[in-house]
């Protein structure tokens, strides 16, 4: 504590506290432009709007910067502060022509007592810069306060915005001055939400919002939290808030992306299926061709008696992972009581399924051990097989964060990306060899015996097997398998053994493969073998996807596993579930995503319940995956829009948007937080708890449901993970970290039954189906920054679908020359089980031979040719591997 006077009163000062910051907590904001005390942004001090007087002190000086002494004796007030301050002011405004007569700058120049400048302006009004969707840019209201260029350059990262020219000449640019919207800017708009003037503002101009909620983002699952701006019924506007896991900020998606909620094809009526029409595709603007409006009443009746007539076995349900806690939990317990299977299944199995599965046998619990944040503690980071710069891009600007105070970045992908440029080492390694490099960097570990022998020894058991089994995977021997020589994996896994802590993040492309719990095997082995795990920024964080997806998979969403992951089969987990719900529960597991389009298709499998999943398009080998749906005798689809899933039902259920109910989610860090009911739903849409309930009771079931916080209740007396918990709770708290408050995980033993974790060799050398003379290309499917999955949802965003709305194949520009291809050419990709055309698009990350298509254009489906084989433990199919040709065609088509 620091003693000192401010404004003639005795106060004291924290550790590392500003001037500005005591007077702040004290109560008084002095005023500021440049600064800004929202999280990452460190002062600058250049405005001069926030000087103070320090006795003895000639000058006067930045309270924004200036640390405080003792007996320090400070004025914030005062003629001399007054003065300078108002001339800072006035000086400013000459220059401002303002677009926002609310803006923060307005309001201290008012508070300051300015509001007219006795100088001439210097600068002519110019025309605004228009050319991104999204934001406008007006330099003649610019101050040069930088704290866009701070946002983009220190919190987001992303190195866009700078200071060009000299002097009077000077101003904010974006790249090399070019027009926003040619810029490499990804839109994160971090950069509006900190400027204080209006210069850099919404595309429509300053919102004034008549109210506020307090919500979440939509999308991934880093769980960012935000305010959404709302007017009338529409959401105008969102902002970042201070979430755990986002600090304010937000991406291109939570800031723009929210619009999809009143697009005109929203679903807002229940649709019965005409009699006689066939099952096909058609417009989502005009379902009344296939189908016909109908009652809440009269389609639900016929939803639930369609199910009624079918034998259980023959009954499945597909769950969502962007649907809340407490729907997840409801509807697989409407599956498991009310169908009577364990049928019941969620994208999960196309996303972790097998990173779950691995860490399930090996550290006896599926979720990450510790949160994105931890890369801040870290020496070393590991990312591998994901692009969080596109897919989770809030979490990806802690990382860089985390480079640019020190940290080492190791990334080990196929595929160059935004992250590249701050790593120390980025290893493009064969699509599909992931074992081989890693089982290398293990037998380097194991060879040099640098691994952590007192952790080895105390906490984990099999390493004598495991070494016995490495023997044969020497960095020589594995490396004419991936590509990387020998020399560059000793280096990579020396630093990763040796480093302080090291975190290791990774994504679909490990677990996306037909030996994907192999992948994660060989990185949870790398882990156990360092002791880089159970502290202080180390830990092992498979990337969750949907913002719900732990939450869903905690919740139960899954064939063999009830609520917090008891096996089905296990008499004591069942018991538990027996008991609360008054039902006797299948001892048998039921059906995966991709088993139950087998089974549909083989006919054992005859009615489905699909509840905001999109498998006619997520589903690998669409042909297949589409026919199966068509062929079902009973499809019920529970959607916000006419999906190419829902074109196939039977009857299809209006649901209520994100935006449209309250409920919990839980992000990938484990931690569960409040979304809540921001704007109603449109027409006769409903929310998902209330159809599922509804639903329920037409199979017989007893439900009485009124709302998410009784669910909660009854989740939290259920599952021991949610033990201590209440709804109220998590409505004061806004958040709670689970297992029991604790963000890292596993410091002292390992939640299996000896306590300690299993070291699992891993096996599989390359993908299912790779490149020959027939099919030469080896394709990867994933995502772009702006489109969520299939599309549903962001293609019917305008900003989102401006920014990116042409589907296009990445090809290598060596590929593109060798062919005589040029940027925008047609081209037709082939694969064994169907084909689509899409527009070229040269990409410098890709390696020669190597094909990316993204997943979400309905257009250019990627599922029409990817590979529905197996990973045999964690069921998840092999999407980021199949060997395609690539058809240049002569005429656009
Ligand atoms: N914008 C956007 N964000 C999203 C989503 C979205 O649809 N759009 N979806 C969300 C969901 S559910 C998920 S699961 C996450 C997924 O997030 P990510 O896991 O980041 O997603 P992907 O783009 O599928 O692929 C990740 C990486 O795998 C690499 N890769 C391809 N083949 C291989 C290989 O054989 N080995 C290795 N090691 N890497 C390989 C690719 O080059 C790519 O960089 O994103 C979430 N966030
Ligand atoms: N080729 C290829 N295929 C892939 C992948 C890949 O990398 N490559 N990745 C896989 C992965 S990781 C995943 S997670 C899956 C995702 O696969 P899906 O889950 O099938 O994809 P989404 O588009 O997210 O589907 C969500 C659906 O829910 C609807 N929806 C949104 N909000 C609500 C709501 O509140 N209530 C209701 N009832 N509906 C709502 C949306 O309109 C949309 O139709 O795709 C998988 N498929
Ligand atoms: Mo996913």
């Amino acid at each position: 504590m620091i003693r000192f006077v401010l404004d003639g009163a005795e106060v004291e000062a924290k550790e590392g506290e500003t001037i500005w910051q005591v007077s702040k907590r004290l109560g008084t904001t002095i005023p500021h432009l440049c600064h800004t005390d929202r999280p990452g942004f460190e002062p600058e001090g250049n405005c001069r709007a926030c000087v103070v007087e320090i006795k003895g002190e000639r000058v006067l000086v930045a309270s924004c910067r200036r640390l405080p002494t003792p007996g320090m004796v400070v004025e914030s007030r005062g003629e001399r502060v007054e003065k300078s301050r108002r001339l800072v002011f006035e000086l400013l405004l000459a220059d401002h022509v303002s677009p926002d007569l609310d803006s923060a700058f307005l309001g201290w120049a008012k508070a300051v007592g300015v509001e007219q400048s006795r100088f001439a302006p210097r600068t002519a009004s110019c025309a605004p810069d228009t050319s991104h969707p999204a934001m406008a840019v007006r330099l003649d209201a610019c101050i040069h306060c930088a704290l866009c260029l701070r946002a983009c350059r220190d919190v987001q990262v992303n190195d866009v915005i700078g200071m060009s020219g000299r002097g009077a000449h000077s101003r904010i640019s974006f790249d090399f001055a070019d027009p926003m919207g040619a810029s490499s800017c990804v839109g994160c708009g971090e950069c509006v939400q900190a400027c204080p003037t209006g210069a850099l503002a919404l595309a429509g101009g300053p919102v004034r919002a008549e109210r506020m909620v307090d919500s979440l983002c939509p999308y991934c699952g880093v769980g960012c939290q935000l305010t959404y701006h709302v007017t009338g019924d529409a959401i105008i506007a969102a902002t970042g808030r201070d979430g755990q896991a986002n600090h304010e900020r937000l991406c291109v998606k939570g800031r723009f992306g929210f619009d999809y909620s009143r697009h005109p094809q929203r679903l807002t009526v229940p649709l019965i299926r005409k009699d006689g029409v066939p099952k096909e595709p058609l417009d989502p603007a005009d379902p009344f061709t296939h189908f016909r409006p109908a009652s809440w009443e009269e389609a639900l009746d016929r939803a639930a008696q369609g199910f009624k007539r079918l034998p259980k076995s023959a009954l499945a349900g597909l769950g969502s992972a962007k649907g809340s806690n407490e729907e997840a939990y409801l509807f697989q317990k409407l599956v498991r009581t009310g169908f009577g299977t364990n049928n019941v299944d969620h994208c999960t199995r196309l996303c972790h399924a097998s990173s779950v599965a691995a860490l399930l046998e090996g550290i006896g619990s599926g979720a990450v051990t510790a949160p994105v944040a931890e890369v801040a503690n870290a020496d070393l980071i590991i990312l591998i097989g994901a692009n969080p710069s596109a897919n989770h891009p809030v979490a990806a600007s802690f990382i860089k964060n985390a480079v640019k105070r020190g940290a080492q970045l190791v990334i080990l992908d196929p595929r160059g990306q935004a992250l590249t440029r701050f790593a120390s080492h980025h290893l493009k390694f064969k699509n599909g060899t992931d074992v081989a490099l890693l089982n290398a960097m293990l037998h380097t570990i194991v060879a040099e015996e640098i691994y952590d022998r007192d952790f080895v020894a105390a906490r984990t058991t099999g390493f004598a097997q495991l070494a016995e089994h490495l023997k044969s995977y020497s960095p020589e021997a594995m490396a004419p398998l991936c590509g990387i020589d020998a020399g560059t994996i000793r280096m990579v896994a020396r630093a990763y053994a040796r480093a302080g802590s090291a975190m290791i993040l990774w994504g679909m492309g490990v677990s996306q493969h037909s030996h994907g719990t192999d992948n994660s095997r060989a990185l949870i082995a790398l882990a156990l073998l360092c002791g880089q795990l159970g502290k202080k920024g180390s830990g092992l964080h498979p990337l969750r996807g949907q913002n719900n997806v732990q939450g869903a998979s905690d919740a139960g969403l899954i064939p063999m596993m009830l609520p917090d992951y008891g096996r089905v089969g296990i008499e004591a987990a069942r018991s538990r579930f027996e008991a609360g719900w008054s039902v006797d529960l299948d001892p048998n597991p039921g059906l995966t995503v991709v088993e139950m389009m087998d089974a549909a298709a083989a006919g054992t499998l005859r009615g489905m319940y699909i509840e905001g999943e999109n498998p006619a398009m997520s589903d690998p080998d669409l042909a297949h995956a589409r026919e199966a749906l068509a062929g079902l005798d009973h499809l019920v689809v529970q959607d916000i829009f006419l999906t190419e899933t829902a074109m196939l039902a039977d009857v299809v259920l209006p649901a209520s948007s994100f935006f449209e109910k309250t409920g919990s989610f839980t992000n990938t860090d484990r931690h569960i937080q409040m979304g809540r009911q921001v704007i109603d739903p449109p027409g006769e849409a409903r929310p998902d708890l209330w159809i599922i309930t509804e639903m329920a009771k037409r199979l017989g079931l007893d439900w009485t449901y009124t709302g998410p916080d009784e669910v909660f209740d009854e989740m939290c007396g259920l599952m021991g993970s949610l033990s201590g918990i209440t709804w109220k709770r998590l409505d004061a708290e806004g958040g709670i970290t689970t297992p029991g408050g604790k963000a890292i995980l596993f410091g002292e033993s390992f939640p299996t039954e000896d306590g300690k974790a299993r070291l699992v060799p891993a096996k599989g050398l390359s993908a299912a189906e790779n490149p020959d003379s027939d099919y030469p290309f080896v394709l990867s499917t994933g995502r772009v920054l702006e489109h969520w999955h299939t599309g549903s949802m962001t293609r019917r965003s305008g900003v989102l679908d401006r920014l990116q709305g042409l589907p296009a194949v990445n090809v290598s520009p060596a590929d593109m020359e060798r062919l005589g291809l040029t940027e925008g050419a047609r081209v037709r990709l082939e694969s064994r089980r169907g084909s689509v055309e899409a527009a070229v698009a040269a990409d410098s990350r890709l390696s020669p031979g190597a094909l990316f298509l993204p997943f979400c254009f309905t257009e250019a489906a990627a599922n029409w040719l990817t590979n529905p084989v197996l990973d045999p433990v964690g069921k998840i199919p092999e999407l980021k591997v199949s060997a395609v040709r690539l058809v240049p065609l002569r005429h656009p088509g």
